[in-house]
């Protein structure tokens, strides 16, 4: 955990810095994530989408028009200032594996959004998490229509350890949005003895 060396004011030099990496299949929500989170205006690597990436990409083009090519980056300041964490949000399509376990290079948690209509994509990103050896929290990303279950049987479709959080989350709004890192960044700042990774 490294101290912030901030000395132009808008951020306490108390403030503990803390790299989060926001991961997940195409679509399902991280960029949205991390805009509705980030109080500075958010860095996006959007590009539109063509047919041309059908052929390697098994994504639903008619659902959206842009996808992040590299990263997301935005900033939210916790408590009374006292933790600033650094939210990067990565590419959704599996191509971009290599991009994805560089952006956890250095990261002390992960949040993996999921979608229950495509549960199954998920997994990549939770082994990731998991080969990285990071703390990190599921947020199911609720989308009309999209199927509901209780909160057990997500965990065992996920396979998520008993000592992962779950929660439930709509992207696009602060309140919710904020839950989950507040849920995160305690497991991360919990005493290492307290906590199973
Ligand atoms: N209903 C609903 N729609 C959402 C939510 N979060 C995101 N969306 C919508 O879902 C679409 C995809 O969102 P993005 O944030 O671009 O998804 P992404 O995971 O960054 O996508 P890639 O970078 O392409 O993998 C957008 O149209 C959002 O408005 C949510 O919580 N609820
Ligand atoms: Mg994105």
């Amino acid at each position: 955990m490294a101290s912030s060396v901030s000395d132009r004011g808008y951020l306490p030099a108390r403030a503990r810095s803390v790299k989060v990496v926001v991961l997940g299949a195409f679509g399902v929500g991280k960029t949205t994530y991390v805009a509705t989170l980030s109080e500075m205006r958010p860095l996006h690597t959007e590009e539109r989408l063509t047919r041309a990436g059908e052929l390697v990409d098994d994504v639903a083009v008619d659902t959206k028009s842009t996808t992040t090519v590299a990263m997301d980056f935005g900033r939210r300041t916790l408590g009374d200032g006292d933790i600033v964490v650094y939210l990067f949000g990565a590419p959704g399509q599996p191509r971009f594996a290599a991009m994805i376990r560089s952006l956890l290079t250095g990261a002390l948690g992960g949040l993996a959004l999921v979608d229950t209509r495509y549960i199954d994509r998920s997994y990549e990103s939770i082994d990731l998490l998991e080969e990285a050896e990071l703390p990190y929290v599921v947020a199911v990303n609720t989308f009309p229509g999209a199927p509901e279950y209780p909160e057990d049987v997500l965990r065992d479709a996920l396979t998520l350890p008993g000592d992962r959080p779950l929660v439930f989350i709509d992207a696009r709004t602060m309140h919710s949005a904020k839950r989950a890192l507040v849920a995160l960044v305690s497991d991360i700042l919990r005493p290492a003895g307290s906590r199973a990774r």
